[in-house]
């Protein structure tokens, strides 16, 4: 299940690319510009074919789905002052890290910021210390590793366990928003498609907007009913440490597509996950990620696609 509804709409793509091509065919052939073999009959049955395709696939899967459903349980698991450690990452972001350990250290909310200095050539790791958080250096380059590590260190004494980025896009007033949801949830994740949450000066361009929210419908359509998505790599999230048990030993992705991996992991494992949306700022310093090129952030979501699809 879940993924039949998501070969379904696999199969409307394609049929609509098909159908595309059987118009601009048509269009030529009024407009006397081709005089080659005229494949109408064949458009229209790959169009067919793949639409009945699709509609087919959906309709097995609302079934299954149907004959398998169970009755959702609400959650209700309040905590009592819980130990809030954030792990942070950080990848040669000297002259912002310092103050994005400020911003969650000052918070009440927050025991302990540890940052994950990821082979920075710069003064990350002594802006970091100088700032009062722990600081551990992870070998292993990539923006996945290094939050694989975050969580690792900060669950080891966590009651909650929250992971960010060290450039200052996210702020840790924001930190309550999420608390909110984790009572009913194993993971909330932030979103930052909320345009109205955005700064204009933010990352979130169109492409960055429009590709994270066509990604997290795919991971929506894969897990029907069992949460609403809207974006995919925000880094900024709160998970139980008993959840991060059950998911740690499954991650595998140590480069930029680990934001997706990681609910992917949670959702494979029947935990619950709530998003909801937090504030982007402007980054302080240079992105070394998806937000740096849209070659990058393409390169990333096929990556995204391609597990959700695969795996
Ligand atoms: N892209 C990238 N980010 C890393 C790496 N190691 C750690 N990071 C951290 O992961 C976070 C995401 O990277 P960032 O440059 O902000 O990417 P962006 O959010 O797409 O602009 C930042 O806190 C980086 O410092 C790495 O090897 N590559
Ligand atoms: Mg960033």
């Amino acid at each position: 299940m879940g993924k039949l509804l998501l070969y379904g709409f696999h199969f409307f793509l394609i049929s609509g690319f098909v159908f595309c091509l059987f118009l601009i065919n048509l269009f030529l052939q009024a407009t006397n510009l081709f005089h080659g073999e005229q494949f109408n009959e064949i458009y229209l049955i790959v169009f067919l074919s793949f639409l009945i395709s699709g509609i087919f696939l959906c309709l097995i899967d609302f079934a299954l789905n149907f004959i398998s459903r169970k009755p959702r349980k609400l959650r209700f698991n309040p905590f009592n002052k819980p130990r809030i450690i954030v792990g942070m990452t950080a990848f040669n972001d000297e002259g912002v890290i310092g103050n994005a350990v400020n911003d969650f250290k000052l918070n009440s909310l927050v025991s302990e910021v540890i940052v994950v200095d990821n082979n920075s050539k710069d003064n990350t790791f002594e802006e970091a210390k100088q700032a009062g958080a722990k600081v551990v250096k992870e070998s292993v380059q990539g923006y996945g590793a290094c939050c694989m590590r975050a969580l690792k260190e900060a669950r080891k004494n966590a009651d909650l366990i929250v992971l960010v980025e060290g450039d200052m896009t996210f702020s840790s007033t924001d930190l309550k928003k999420l608390l909110a949801y984790i009572e009913n949830a194993d993971m909330v994740v932030g979103t930052r498609t909320t345009t109205e949450l955005c700064a204009p000066d933010s990352q979130m361009n169109w492409f960055l907007q429009y590709g994270n929210i066509f990604i997290a419908k795919l991971i929506q359509l894969r897990f029907w009913g069992k949460l609403r998505l809207t974006d995919v790599g925000c880094t900024f999230r709160v998970i139980r440490p008993e959840a991060l048990d059950k998911i740690m030993p499954l991650f595998k992705v140590t480069k930029n597509h680990f934001s997706p991996h990681m609910i992917l992991q949670a959702l494979k494992s029947d935990l619950k996950v709530i998003e909801v949306p937090v504030t982007l700022k402007k980054r302080g310093g240079e992105s070394k990620g998806v937000g740096s090129s849209i070659s990058k952030g393409f390169i990333t979501g096929l990556h995204m696609w391609k597990e959700i699809l695969f795996t």
